[in-house]
């Protein structure tokens, strides 16, 4: 591979296998399942094929959220997808997402389940369907999808962009992490400066556009995140730290963060959750 400035595109791209870098194994030009596999399926109607990537939080802390409301209708089964094992190229994964990325959710409780993919997605689902978490009209909700669709379009600029180049790379290139980084210290400015005038991002009440953000931008101001805290001076965006802190206090979010993870302290993983007293007996020890 050339990452020189003298690196000239051939006429036609082609798959060279192993200038993937960290990921090269399970990164692909081409879509659909690569074996047949079936997913297992628990006794709730709501079943979750995940893992605790920032994508993936978001979605746990929202079933975390729903069942701390009261709404028993949103207890889930959260199963493991291995993605660095490629668990999500398995048949019954790509039935259900067709995209090949955690989350995937399957609502069992319907006349005929239904399938939601892509994090985004899941949340509006659920907020609609339990009545929660998203104003019910007016400038209330066009603020919080805002900020909900701002992330979706955000976080790739952030991980596949920024985190990709800064940390993963097989090697430095100046101008890709110059670009990124500019994008995400702009990023942050523009939730630093929403959070210096409201509490939460859709205003005054928590919702699912901070349930979206709080796990990649949350996170990054905490300097928990390819380990850029000092290259960014993150420590700078002082509004969005206090909502942040504030978001890691509620006791959904911190239970949230803890299913299908599988890296850090062991007394942060569960790696499966199919019950609420899984939180008292099942983290790793
Ligand atoms: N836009 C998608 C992104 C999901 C995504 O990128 N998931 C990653 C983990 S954070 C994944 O499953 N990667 C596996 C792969 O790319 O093969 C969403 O928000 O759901």
């Amino acid at each position: 591979m050339d990452d020189s400035s003298n690196y000239a595109p051939p006429k036609i791209w082609s798959w060279n296998k192993e200038s993937g870098g960290r990921f090269s194994s399970i990164n692909r030009p081409i879509a659909g399942a690569t074996h047949d596999k079936e997913l297992p399926v628990g006794r709730h109607p709501l079943q979750l094929y995940s893992l605790a990537t920032p994508n993936g939080v978001k979605v746990t802390v929202m079933l975390e959220e729903l069942l701390a409301l009261g709404h028993g209708g949103a207890e889930y089964d959260a199963w493991l997808i291995r993605i660095n094992d490629g668990e999500q190229f398995g048949s019954s994964f790509v039935a259900i997402n067709p995209n090949s990325k955690i989350p995937a959710l399957l609502d069992r409780g319907e006349a005929k389940p239904i399938r939601i993919f892509e994090s985004g997605a899941i949340l509006l689902y659920l907020a609609e369907k339990f009545g929660a978490f998203l104003p019910a009209g007016g400038a209330g909700r066009a603020e919080c999808l805002s900020w909900l669709f701002w992330q979706m379009g955000a976080a790739p600029f952030l991980g596949g962009g920024f985190g990709h180049f800064y940390a993963y790379a097989p090697s430095k290139i100046e101008y890709a992490i110059d670009r990124y980084a500019m994008e995400v210290k702009r990023q942050l400015d523009v939730l630093d400066r929403r959070l210096a005038e409201s509490p939460y991002l859709a205003g005054d009440d928590y919702t699912i556009a901070d349930m979206a953000v709080w796990p990649w931008y949350g996170t990054l101001a905490k300097g928990q995140l390819y380990g850029a805290g000092e290259f960014l001076q993150v420590q700078t965006y002082s509004h969005v730290l206090r909502w942040t802190d504030q978001i890691a206090q509620r006791p959904a979010v911190k239970r949230g963060r803890m299913v299908n993870r599988t890296w850090g302290q062991p007394s942060s993983q569960l790696h499966e959750r199919h019950d609420a007293s899984d939180f008292d007996t099942k983290i790793q020890r």
